[in-house]
């Protein structure tokens, strides 16, 4: 892959981004994630690749667009494989809370991992952290040894986790260990993120989300030098099925490479609604201003991305809600 594809794609990201943020807090998520599933669909076949959709917005039957197998780009270049999530966090959005982004990731082809619309058991930490925690150790163990990497006391640990019926154990665990906890609505693949940026304050995620959202952000952190390990939960015959016929292992911990395997991956996200990481798209009069991250793994370059749109010169940049 070229590096410049960098660039192209966090175009894809910003626009999503414009699009939906014009639904924030209206109480409308599916409309919230059309328009930026529609404004990233248009963005992408400006790029030059060969690009096929692996995690997209489900399957052809049920999505109009980006849908799992649907081929990307202007049909020249690399022959790539392509992650989506165009609003992650269509809760957060629809209630003007923390953390919505517009999400990609794009890697050679055959380098993701086609992970299924399913749960997945998740452990991430930042660059200090790796190769100290296990998704299948005790949440204690898991602590101490992220606490000890990171030259902390167990206290000072900050531990995110959505905030969920089904992680009760966990919630009650961490709480018993005594470190700060933060409870999350929605969007674990910025919470994801957060752990590899020291000024987030995030330290470690745990607990169950999105596999599809499990491989976006094991692209960042493959980026970004950090960890996660997944192991997918299928929550019925229906599901488990689908994990046998696609050859997927349950029993496996997913590894980095497992998820995105070599380093020849592209990710980009632009903040929807204001998180630790990313302000969330603002308008004022015929602008509207994006903040995006953009990595590649194979160079380990991070940038962060200020977007200044004319929504004059660009019209089809003006959405309305
Ligand atoms: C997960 C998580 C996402 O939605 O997919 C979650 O990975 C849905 O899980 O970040 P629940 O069934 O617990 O709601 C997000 O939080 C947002 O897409
Ligand atoms: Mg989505
Ligand atoms: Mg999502």
């Amino acid at each position: 892959m070229e590096r410049s594809l960098s660039m192209e794609l966090v175009r894809v990201t910003e626009a999503a981004a414009l699009a939906s943020a014009r639904w924030m807090g209206r109480g409308k998520k599916d409309e919230a994630d059309d328009a930026a599933t529609s404004a990233m669909r248009d963005v992408f076949d400006t790029i030059p690749m060969k690009g096929t959709v692996v995690i997209g917005e489900g399957e052809m039957d049920e999505a109009p667009m980006l849908y799992i197998g649907e081929k990307l780009g202007n049909g020249f270049g690399p022959r790539v494989d392509i992650a989506v999530d165009p609003l992650e966090g269509t809760n957060i959005l629809a209630s003007g809370g923390w953390n919505a982004l517009s999400v990609l990731a794009v890697a050679d082809h055959g380098h993701l991992l086609h992970a299924p619309d399913m749960y997945m058991e998740k452990i991430a930490v930042g660059p200090e952290a790796v190769g100290q925690v296990n998704v299948e150790a005790p949440i204690i163990d898991n602590l101490k040894a992220v606490a000890k990497a990171k030259n902390k006391d167990i206290e000072d640990v900050v531990a995110t986790v959505l905030n969920r019926p089904r992680h009760a154990e966990i919630i009650s665990q961490l709480r018993e260990a005594g470190v700060r906890i933060k409870l999350i609505n929605d969007g674990d693949v910025a919470a994801a993120i957060n752990t590899a940026f020291d000024h987030t304050g995030v330290d470690i995620l745990f607990g169950s989300g999105g596999a599809p959202e499990g491989v976006l952000a094991a692209v960042a952190l493959k980026c970004l030098g950090g960890e996660i390990q997944g192991k997918l939960l299928p929550q019925s015959d229906e599901e488990f099925n689908r994990c046998l016929q696609m050859g997927l292992d349950i029993d496996k911990i997913l590894m980095m490479d497992d998820l995105v395997s070599g380093d020849d991956a592209i990710f980009a996200a632009t903040g929807v609604t204001d998180g630790e990481l990313l302000r969330g798209v603002q308008f004022k009069g015929s602008h509207g201003s994006t903040h995006s991250l953009v990595m590649r793994a194979k160079s380990g370059t991070v940038r962060f991305v200020e977007g200044q749109h004319s929504l004059k010169k660009k019209p089809n940049l003006v959405i309305k809600a």
